[in-house]
């Protein structure tokens, strides 16, 4: 009985296999990988023979390790990769392919030593036929090698010329090999899957949807195929079908249109419901399936309206939420899917329903979650800040465009397709805005978005085109980018690089007053933030929590009072690398909601108090659950600091180690309470009355004597950084860094000198160069200039005192950095100053003397020296700096008790 259902059963299995193994066969073809950097550009036969090849396995970048270290600059030069694929002999009667999701940035693929095809950009998918270089006359299975030389070197013809980010190359997404049988749908479409769904009507009651494409009959003979299209909703069951009949001579392209019978009352697709249908569509010949597609399909329709903002299937939708970029810390852009999956979750459970692809087009796995998950999006290829003015970089504009439109045409999270990100943010050597180049110039750029426009309209007319500025608005105005494109998305950081919060309120009114007809955007808008700097007088550009905390509770306000604001996407959910940037955290941007390993940060959960639906209530700084102040005064064991809660209820109650502060009523999603922390753990409670939400949080606390002899506080450490208002958090280290104070009998502190700071408003304090040597860059960027004393009246014992120092007097940084929105000129350096040279005494003894940047003390390396030393008779540390060429600086100190 069993024997013969087994033989019923491969019976039946062999009977299905004729027309299976027609089927389209898609594989990774990740593992097993070689790769070599080639800085002596060899060729493609050379290459095969040099030695050196190091095993890897996709996704994978290059520069991986590059921009971990503290050296600036990265890699950016040719690599090569190889593989050897086993290729079934069968697969001779079948189309093969590879296929590449994306490649960084300019590729050649070579296939058993013969060019198979080029492709320029590092951000859209390619795909080469490769069957006519396998050798299927030898060994079965049939090996074919593999070689693909890649690029990331700079090149004037290929978006994008520069960006704030870093521009890693290799084989950073998948690649597969595709098998189809010779009748199949169209593979030769810039990397599309040769199908293109249409909704021209929906509404409540009905949908027409229409698939259309081409067909291949790449066979010798003429074919009477069926495609047979059918709409099946999430249960699997069929809801709608067609079936069209052509007949394809021999070596045919044709192209179809095959509109669908009316779906009735469709499930409709929204970021709360995002339900998709799945639309399969089948070639087949008689009984034999030759070829199938699936395909996700959300119905839903929308608009956009200048007055009013978006509106979804009928009901207005703000759009809120954030951009991305395609990195992690550790793995540069080389991530798997499930890295790029995380990120979309991330901004679901942040409440968002709106992710700014930018700037550039991401792995496919971003919008297959997006239709998942029910996020809309906005695409764009990479025009970042520059055009060049060739045919060529015109051509791989446009190329790059119909790439984007026709790889991500299916995916109904898709409702914008743009083209240029602050275009006119840096105007070429030798260009003026004003001067007859500048107008020439502008005219280019303009020409460029007109054909970039024209053609994404041919192309979807179904989407809108935007056009993303910074806030230059009469430039853009004048070279026609507010006119141009359907949406205008503005890029605004008020109150960031330059002026102040309002700015940003008044500059969106302005829009709504001058351009009254156009719906918009905020594309951008953020500020750094370090983990580890606080303060309690935040200050634009301190790359404190507290000032971004600031920014985004300001913006979000300005953002939702506006409803012509169609929408607002943060600049950016997660901390990304970008090289050529100093500052507190060199080669990163940090505005972000998420650190770069993705740890949320109090912004993060501001968002959520703001766009969640379910009751939420979190405590903030929960990352900076290691503090130190002094103590409120000498008898006192306390030190009063605000500490922020997010939530969407009216009021919160806070518990301190027991100790209830109180009820306090929400602000626009915050309540704040001053929390007196005691020395050690301090356990906070809060609670939204009447509510069963609540948080907890536990934070441990460095409190610091006012007096240093004091018994009930017995004196441990100190470790201050000068020149500073803010404070440092070490949580490795287990340290705090407290801002400096002057000295008063008793305490400690400076005794003269001045903060250092650089010219013009944009830094409140310190320098914005990277310190060599360090991650702790925001410590040595601050220091205290001229100062004649350092004193501290410890009780008598033994102690170790580390002074840190770090020359910031330095040359201009030789590549000017181009995100610096407000045109002051990032990373400046005061002229260097001849050379200074100082001594440190240490109670008395001169301990470090001629200290200087001719030898000690080169231009912005962090150098410390650790001294121990005792202090006897009541006389406590002082330590006493005396110039012999230039002022005295001090950029830290650490004092410790050893006993
Ligand atoms: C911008 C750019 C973006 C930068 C950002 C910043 O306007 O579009 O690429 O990263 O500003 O942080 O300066
Ligand atoms: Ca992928």
């Amino acid at each position: 009985m069993l024997k013969q259902l087994l033989r019923c059963l491969l019976l039946i299995l062999l009977l299905a296999l004729p027309a299976a193994a027609q089927q389209r066969i898609t594989q990774s073809i990740n593992s097993n990988w070689l790769f070599r950097k080639d800085a002596a550009e060899s060729t493609a036969a050379s290459v095969a023979a040099a030695t050196g090849w190091e095993k890897v396995s996709l996704p994978h970048t290059w520069n991986a390790a590059d921009v971990l270290d503290d050296e600036p600059g990265y890699y950016r030069g040719t690599g090569w990769y190889r593989k050897t694929l086993q290729v079934p002999a069968e697969w001779q009667q079948k189309r093969v392919y590879l296929y590449f999701e994306g490649a960084n940035q300019e590729a050649e693929v070579y296939v058993n030593g013969q060019l198979a095809g080029r492709h320029a950009g590092g951000y859209t998918a390619f795909s080469f036929p490769v069957s006519q270089f396998i050798k299927f006359d030898g060994p079965n299975p049939a090996s074919a090698q593999v070689l693909v030389k890649l690029s990331n070197r700079h090149n004037v013809d290929i978006p994008p010329l520069s960006a704030d980010f870093t521009f890693f190359g290799g084989l950073y997404r998948d690649v597969y090999l595709v098998a189809a049988s010779p009748v199949h749908f169209d593979l030769d479409n810039y990397a599309s899957n040769g199908t293109f769904l249409t909704t021209p009507t929906v509404s409540k009651d009905a949908a027409e949807v229409v698939l259309s494409g081409a067909l291949s009959n790449e066979s010798a003979t003429a074919r009477k195929l069926t495609l047979l299209t059918q709409v099946l909703d999430a249960a699997g069951k069929t809801v709608v079908r067609q079936q069209t009949s052509l007949t394809l001579k021999a070596g045919e392209n044709r192209r179809f249109r095959q509109p669908l019978p009316q779906l009735k009352q469709p499930h409709l697709w929204s970021p709360t419901d995002p339900y998709l249908y799945r639309v399969v569509s089948t070639i087949s010949e008689g009984k034999a399936q030759l070829d199938e597609l699936v395909n996700p399909l959300g119905l839903r329709w929308f608009r956009f309206d200048a007055a009013q903002g978006f509106f979804l299937n009928g009901q207005p939708l703000k759009l809120i939420g954030t951009n991305r970029h395609q990195d992690v810390s550790g793995r540069g852009n080389a991530l798997p899917d499930a890295l790029h999956e995380k990120d979309v979750q991330l901004l679901k459970q942040l409440g968002g329903n709106f992710l700014r692809i930018s700037h550039y087009p991401q792995d496919p796995a971003v919008l297959q979650a997006c239709d998942r998950l029910g996020i809309l999006t906005s695409v764009e290829i990479p025009v970042v800040n520059a055009i060049t003015d060739s045919e060529g970089f015109f051509q791989n504009c446009r190329t790059m465009q119909t790439e984007m439109i026709r790889q991500g045409f299916n995916h109904p999270s898709v409702i914008i397709w743009a083209y240029m990100n602050e275009v006119l943010l840096r105007l070429p050597e030798g260009i003026k805005r004003d001067n007859e180049p500048g107008r020439a110039y502008l005219k280019k750029v303009n020409q460029l978005a007109q054909q970039l426009d024209d053609l994404t309209r041919r192309e979807d007319p179904s989407r809108y085109t935007m056009c993303v500025n910074h806030g230059a608005f009469e430039l853009y105005q004048e070279a026609g980018l507010t006119k141009i494109p359907q949406l205008v998305g503005w890029n605004l950081y008020q109150g960031w690089y330059s002026g102040e919060l309002p700015g940003f309120a008044d500059y969106l009114d302005r829009h709504h007053r001058e351009l009254p007809d156009k719906p918009l955007l905020v594309t951008e808008y953020g500020a750094d933030s370090d983990e580890r700097l606080h303060s309690f007088q935040p200050r634009r550009f301190d790359k404190t929590t507290e000032y971004a905390n600031a920014y985004h509770q300001f913006y979000l306000k300005a953002i939702l009072d506006r409803p012509f604001v169609a929408g607002s996407t943060v600049w950016n959910l997660a901390e990304f690398s970008s090289e050529t940037r100093q500052e507190a955290n060199p080669h990163m941007n940090t505005k972000s909601l998420l650190t770069a390993d993705r740890q949320p940060k109090d912004a993060y959960y501001f968002y959520q108090a703001h766009l969640l639906q379910t009751p939420f209530l979190r405590i903030g700084s929960r990352g900076w659950n290691l503090r130190s102040g002094p103590a409120a005064g000498p008898d006192s064991l306390f030190c009063r600091q605000p500490v922020e809660i997010y939530t969407n209820q009216p009021a919160v109650r806070l518990l301190v180690n027991g100790r209830d502060l109180g009820t306090k009523p929400a602000e626009f999603g915050v309540v704040r309470f001053n929390v007196p922390f005691g020395n050690g753990w301090n356990r906070i409670r809060a609670q939204a009355p009447g509510q069963a939400v609540e948080d907890q949080a536990d934070v441990e606390f460095q409190l610091l004597p006012t007096q240093l002899t004091s018994t009930q506080l017995p004196f441990t450490e100190l470790n201050v950084s000068l020149g500073d208002q803010r404070t440092f958090s070490d949580a490795q280290l287990h340290q705090v860094w407290v801002p400096e104070q002057a000295y008063a009998p008793g305490g400690w502190g400076y005794v003269g000198g001045t903060v250092y700071k650089l010219p013009g408003e944009r830094l409140p304090y310190g320098s914005d160069r990277d310190i060599l040597g360090t991650s702790y860059d925001a410590l040595y960027e601050t220091q205290r200039v001229g100062l004649r004393q350092f004193r501290l009246d410890v009780p008598d014992g033994e102690y170790e005192v580390t002074l840190h120092f770090a020359e910031l007097e330095a040359a201009p940084a030789a590549e000017q950095l181009v995100y610096n929105l407000a045109g002051t000129g990032a990373a400046s350096g005061a002229a260097p100053k001849a050379g200074r040279s100082f001594s440190v005494l240490v109670n008395g003894v001169a301990a470090l003397p001629n200290l200087g940047a001719a030898a000690t003390l080169p231009p912005l390396q962090a150098v410390s020296f650790k001294i121990p030393v005792s202090a006897r008779n009541g006389r406590g540390i002082i330590l006493d700096f005396q110039p012999q060429t230039g002022e005295t600086i001090l950029n830290g100190l650490q004092v410790k008790r050893l006993y």
